[in-house]
């Protein structure tokens, strides 16, 4: 029920915005602040009600931004604080909130607090790091390694210790253990709430509670007090948007982030159904068949474990993952269809949707051919310890083309001009050469879009409690081929039903199933009832939901 526990988010779509690859303001072949300014017109036409901004702070790039070098300062290939503050103002007037990507597991080598930190024992700002000494006999303290590949620790000469990096080297871990560290953490991030943001989404929280000594990185022993220490000096008491990005999230610890009476974030932002497609021994950089009904599985354990408390992250795609409708559908004979498909399944769910930019108009994986071509920090410190280990070339472009994070980061696609009408210059990376059939301008002028299909969507979550708050029931689970589910609010249902795969299937539908109304969602005719048998064509979806 839209009850006093409802919140202004739960019926709000997210839009994801990676800014160097958005729209590009100056012809310097890179994203800004001013190119996204010139783009909410359309943002708000699709209907979003939040903005997820990718960094947008100072950093030498090591990361493209996720290595931040001032927390307080907007990178200068982004823009200045002013467009910043326009942006704010300009999203605001059209209803759309902006969350800020706080990346506080780590900061940039160049941020004064590391560059102090490193230079003597006795900095000030030495214990806002995580420094050991060598193993005894030498070498790096302990075997963890580093998520972008190579160990962990880093040897400082000057100091003669390691410093700890789960990311690249120059992402040094930040040492949550230090209050004068959440100190000013949280002072920054009250700085920017003032400023008038809506929220933040938090890269790799999970990770912050770390106890490495103990060979502990996720889900550390003093994780959850934290995150409560900065509620309670931060956002706590607002109704700001709070997105938990963690990989090791299971359910149960879901509830512990976004419980209601936790005193935490809003939703977590967890990624089971996706590494669950992920390949047991060599991750997602060797593909694996595509298994519905282990998908299935994963999807119904978190809409069950959360349906009276907590509240999840809804996505295909972000900008580490490859394109959904490339991953989850079928890009090349029923890319639209496909395309559409995927939305309809993801946005009946409950949870909040998240729409990573060039989604909503199907965009796909690019195929890149050398290595020359990729600009991922990850993907190519990838490629030279796999090619080390004797993976050969082609196999790795073809896992990096299949799974690679540069897939979600080539130019947005606004138009069939010259790298999709993305720069008047060189962009940073190469656009998808199929700009000249999927990008915006063709969309706005085609019904049959899958931006027009993303919109409705959009729109229907504002409209119908039953899609934010209905009781979640999955349907003919152990189907290889279809996935089922109802969605029931009081006397109201939905019932929605799509086939995986690029071939027709007929299936028997359940009693609670079988809805008659109107036609909620469609990509092939629109259908208002569902009766005791289905036939869907390939890739078809369908919501129907009762009057
Ligand atoms: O991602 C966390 C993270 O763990 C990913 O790097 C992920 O493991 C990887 O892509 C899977 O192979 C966040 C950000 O979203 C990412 O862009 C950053 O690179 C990372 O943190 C470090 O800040
Ligand atoms: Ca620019």
């Amino acid at each position: 029920m839209p009850s006093a526990q409802s919140k202004w988010w739960q019926s709000a779509t997210v839009y994801q915005i990676y800014p160097r690859s958005f729209a590009d303001s100056n012809g310097d072949g890179v994203g800004d602040i001013p190119g996204i300014i010139s783009r909410l017109d359309y943002l708000q036409t699709l209907g979003i009600g939040v903005i997820w901004l990718s960094p947008i702070f100072a950093s030498p790039m090591d990361d493209n931004g996720y290595d931040i070098s001032d927390y307080q300062a907007i990178a200068p290939e982004f823009g200045t604080l002013d467009d910043f503050d326009q942006l704010v103002a300009e999203a605001r007037a059209r209803g759309i909130g902006i969350l800020l990507d706080l990346v506080v597991n780590h900061t940039s080598d160049e941020h004064r607090w590391f560059i102090d930190a490193r230079s003597a024992r006795e900095a000030a700002y030495r214990d806002f790091y995580v420094w050991r000494d060598p193993a005894p006999g030498g070498g790096v303290p302990t075997g963890l390694q580093s998520i972008f590949g190579g160990p962990a620790w880093t040897f400082d000469e000057r100091t003669g210790q390691y410093y700890l990096h789960q990311f690249s080297r120059r992402q040094p871990d930040l040492n949550w253990e230090n209050p004068a560290l959440r100190a000013e953490i949280y002072q920054m991030m009250n700085w920017w709430l003032a400023r008038g943001i809506a929220g933040f989404r938090m890269d790799v929280i999970d990770l912050i509670g770390k106890d490495v000594d103990r060979g502990v990185t996720a889900n550390g022993p003093r994780l959850h007090e934290y995150i409560q220490e900065m509620h309670r000096e931060t956002f706590g008491g607002s109704d700001a948007p709070t997105v938990g990005e963690a990989w090791s999230a299971t359910p149960e610890a879901a509830l512990l982030y976004s419980g209601r009476d936790r005193g935490e974030l809003s939703m977590v932002f967890q990624f089971e159904h996706v590494t669950q497609q992920w390949h047991e021994t060599w991750g997602k950089w060797q593909p694996k068949p595509f298994d519905l009904v282990a998908l299935k599985r994963v999807i119904n354990r978190w809409q069950y474990a959360l349906a009276d408390d907590g509240w999840n992250s809804l996505f295909w795609g972000n900008h580490d993952l490859p394109r959904a409708v490339s991953k989850y559908g079928d890009d090349k004979g029923f890319r639209v269809q496909s395309a559409k498909m995927l939305a309809t399944v993801l946005h009946f769910l409950r949870g909040t949707p998240y729409v990573y930019q060039g989604e909503e108009i199907g965009m796909t994986n690019v195929p890149f051919t050398s290595i020359e071509q990729f600009r991922d920090i990850e993907t190519l410190n990838m490629h030279r310890l796999h090619l080390a280990a004797g993976l050969p070339e082609s196999d790795f472009i073809a896992g990096a083309n299949a799974n690679g994070r540069d897939n979600a980061r080539t130019p947005m696609q606004w138009s069939a001009a010259p790298h999709g009408g993305f720069t008047t210059g060189t962009p940073w990376i190469e656009a998808n050469p199929n700009c000249a059939e999927i990008n915006v301008e063709a969309s706005l002028a085609d019904d049959g879009s899958v931006l027009a299909h993303y919109r409705r969507l959009v729109a229907l979550r504002k409209e119908l409690p039953v899609m934010v708050h209905g009781r979640y029931q999955s349907h003919l689970d152990g189907h290889p081929q279809i996935m089922a589910y109802t969605r029931t609010l009081g006397g109201q249902r939905v019932a929605v039903i799509a086939n995986f795969f690029g071939r027709p299937v007929a299936a028997d539908v359940p009693e609670e199933m079988q809805v008659a109304g109107k036609s909620l969602a469609a990509n092939y005719s629109p259908v208002s009832a569902i009766g005791k048998q289905v036939l869907l064509q390939p890739f078809e979806a369908i919501a129907v939901g009762s009057q």
